[in-house]
Order: structure tokens, then sequence, then C-alpha cells
């Protein structure tokens, strides 16, 4: 008998003990510390290393509620969903997701590549650092893992048998209140909004019946379409980087679901970063030449994720109506018309809603945050309500930079 046989949420002592015990990773001799390094909003994440040798290990493990909010209640079951995306993700994409060592279905944990010699895209971005591959790398991560879990490429009863095993309702649930519902119409009085921006969001967003109106399409369609198995919160702190390397993590909302989910969370995360650069440089040569990077970026990410995805769909795709000349365009149009919607439910999400981003908050001078803020906002509906219109990287710029060069606070 091990106190390891019956689940309970392990403290850092706890997890200890268990990599002694359960993970076969270090030496009988190894003198082993633990650090809790989360700061996520759902789960607890535990570094454990060994002092003679500075190997490490990533332990993640559930408890019953999310870390951000009680209000939460969550299977402690989702890490197996998360693990075996993430061993998917590695499958179809290799070298772009961490290894995975071990998933213990009892104490609802994983173990996992350390990757401390990265560091989180999003604070990275804020510190205003480039990654000249990263739009090699998530693209191919994309496509890999978009293309080649749909009906375009796989026999579709080994797809359907996919949709079942991912079916993921308490993490969906998640995103459809908090991306779709509460953005638009603050019904379970969760938003937590900049005050100085209270009144414009109440006029201009829960009062526009349009643009409420497209975000209820947009709704059904992430509840209907089960497109391919998408991470389901590809967002910038989802994503660890090195000059060199990228490494997509936390897979945990992955299910079902419209490919546009992941494209448009890179491209609007992106966007927030641009809208940090823009209201906190204030040396005029660093400012161009940081947004010019990111410009690139934001632009390269959707045409290059356009070719990657043509190219294998030409080699891949097996559904022999699908072969029909034209159709691959047509359908990705119409994933590129979902991501654009996409990027302006997340713009809206994340500064109405409940879980913001540090690029928003992180803005100390009010009147610069207000400005950042309101640039996501004003884009985010002409993304929402003009998705169709939306084909090229281009296009997903222009908007921004459109509304950024012509609106004052
Ligand atoms: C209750 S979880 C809040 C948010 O954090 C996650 O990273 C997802 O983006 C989710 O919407
Ligand atoms: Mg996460």
């Amino acid at each position: 008998m091990s106190r390891f046989d019956t689940y309970f949420l392990m403290k850092p002592e706890d997890v200890l003990d268990y990599a002694r015990e359960r993970l076969d990773y270090f030496d009988d001799e190894a003198d082993l510390e633990v650090a809790e390094i989360g700061d996520g909003n759902i789960n607890y994440i535990f570094r454990v290393r060994d002092r003679n040798s500075n190997k490490s290990i990533i332990i993640k493990h559930a408890g019953d509620a999310a870390r951000i909010s009680d209000e939460f209640k969550l299977s402690t079951r989702r890490n197996r969903i998360e693990s075996s995306a993430m061993i998917l993700a590695g499958k179809l994409a290799p070298g772009l997701a961490p290894r995975v060592y071990k998933y213990d279905d009892i104490m609802h944990c994983f173990a996992m590549e350390d990757l401390s010699d990265h560091v989180i895209m999003r604070q990275a971005l804020i510190d205003h650092q480039k990654f000249p591959y990263f739009v090699d790398h998530i693209t191919t991560f994309m496509v890999n893992t978009l293309l080649l879990t749909s009906d375009v490429v796989l026999d579709h009863k080994e797809k359907k048998e996919l949709v079942k095993e991912y079916i993921n309702p308490q993490l969906c649930e998640i995103t459809e209140d908090l991306v779709y519902t509460e953005p638009f119409n603050d019904c379970n009085k969760r938003n937590e909004v900049f005050p100085p921006n209270l009144g414009w969001i109440e006029r201009e967003i829960y009062g526009d019946r349009e643009l409420l109106f497209e975000a209820a399409r947009l709704k059904f369609d992430f509840l209907t379409n089960a497109q391919a198995l998408i991470h389901g919160d590809l967002h910038t702190g989802s994503i660890f980087v090195r000059t060199d390397s990228t490494k997509v993590i936390d897979p945990e909302f992955a299910f079902y679901g419209p490919m546009g989910y992941d494209v448009g969370n890179v491209v609007a995360n992106l966007l927030f970063a641009w809208a940090n650069a823009y209201v906190t440089i204030a040396d005029e040569e660093k400012k161009a030449d940081y947004l010019g990077w990111l410009e690139e970026t934001i632009v390269e990410v959707v045409d290059i994720f356009r070719e990657k995805f043509l190219q294998s769909w030409s080699e891949h795709v097996t559904e022999i109506l699908a072969r029909e000349s034209g159709f691959d365009r047509w359908y990705l149009d119409r994933v590129i018309e979902d991501a654009a919607g996409v990027v302006g439910l997340e713009l809206c999400r994340r500064i109405i809603g409940l879980a913001h981003v540090a690029d928003i908050t992180s803005i100390k001078d009010e009147k610069a945050r207000l400005l950042a803020e309101r640039i996501c906002l004003i884009s985010a509906k002409e993304y929402i309500k003009k998705r169709a219109d939306f084909t090229k990287g281009l296009d997903f710029l222009r908007i921004f930079k459109e509304t950024a060069g012509s609106i004052r606070v």
C-alpha cells in the first residue's frame, strides 16, 4: 500500500515523495528539491530537481477546482486529456510539444519535460524579445495537429473515436462562458472591467445587437463544429519559447472543435503584444523596430499557415470528395474566416471577461491602458462582424493598425 494509491491534493513535500516513489527518473542517491512554479488559472505545477545531477522534471497536478476561482469545479481527470493531447501533438508535430514521461490516473498528475531553458512567450513579448523561428514552428504545429486530425485526412470512423476520446465538457463550458457569452452579456456577473472603460463597454459592446448576434453564431459554431482536435487555449501563455525553439504546452482544453479557434487565438495574442508595445515603448526607433517584427509575425502566421495547410492537404488528403478542385481553398477560407471571428472574441474576453492578460493589465499609465483596450475592442468588433472579409495576413493587421492610428482617448 502506498499513500499515492488514493487521490489527494499534493503539497510540495508530497510531490517530492511522489517523485521518489512513483517516477523512474531520478537516481536512488538523488538529492531532490521541489518548487511550485505555476501561475496559471487552473492547475498546480511543480518542478522537481536533483541538486547532484541538475536533472529536473515537471509534475502537473489537478485539483478539483480551478485556481483562479472555486466557482469552476472541474473533474481531476482532466489531465488525462491534457497528457494524451500533448503526446499526440508531439507525434504529429515532432519537437514542438514537451515530452510526457508518465500519466497517473489515480493521483491525477503527469510528469513532463522541464523547459526551464525556455520562457513563457507572453512575458518575453512584453519584454520586447524576438523569436525568428516562431512563425515556422507555430504554423507547422497548427497545420499538423489540425489538418491531420480532421475528416479530410483521417478515416471518418477513426476520427469519431477521437471525438469520443476527447469529449471535454467542463473545460469547453469554461470557454463557452468566458469567451463566447460573458464578454457580451455579463449574465454571471464575473466580468472584470477596467473602471475607466466601463461606460464605453456597456454602450459599445453589451449594447451592440449586431455584435451579439454574430457572437451567438460563433458560439454555435464552437458548440457544434467537430472539425479537428484543437488545442483549445493556444494563447502566448501556452507557448514556451527560446530563440531557436517553440514548445506548445497546456492542451487541457483540447477537444474536437473549429480549427479557426487555435489560429485566431495565436493572432489575437500577438495583437495584444502589439498593443502593449504601441503604448509602452517611448523610444520611437525601438518602437518602430519591435512593432515591425510583430507585424511581420502576425502577417506570416496567417500566410504561412495558409501555404503549409494547402501543401499538407495535397500530400495527406484521403477523403475522396475533398479532392475536388478548389475544395481545399474553400475549406481554408472558412477556417480563416472563423479565425478572424475568434480574434475578435479573444480580444474582447481578455479585456472584459474574467481572465485577463498581462500585456494589458501590466500597462501602468491609465490613459495608455485605456488606449490599448480601445484599440483591441474597436477592432474586435470588425473582426467579428466582418470576418468573411479576412483572407490574408495583411487583412488581420490592417484593421488593427488603422484603428490604432485613428482613435484618441
Ligand atoms: C477558469 S480558467 C480561465 C482561463 O484560463 C485558461 O488559460 C483559459 O484561457 C481560460 O479561459
Ligand atoms: Mg493554460
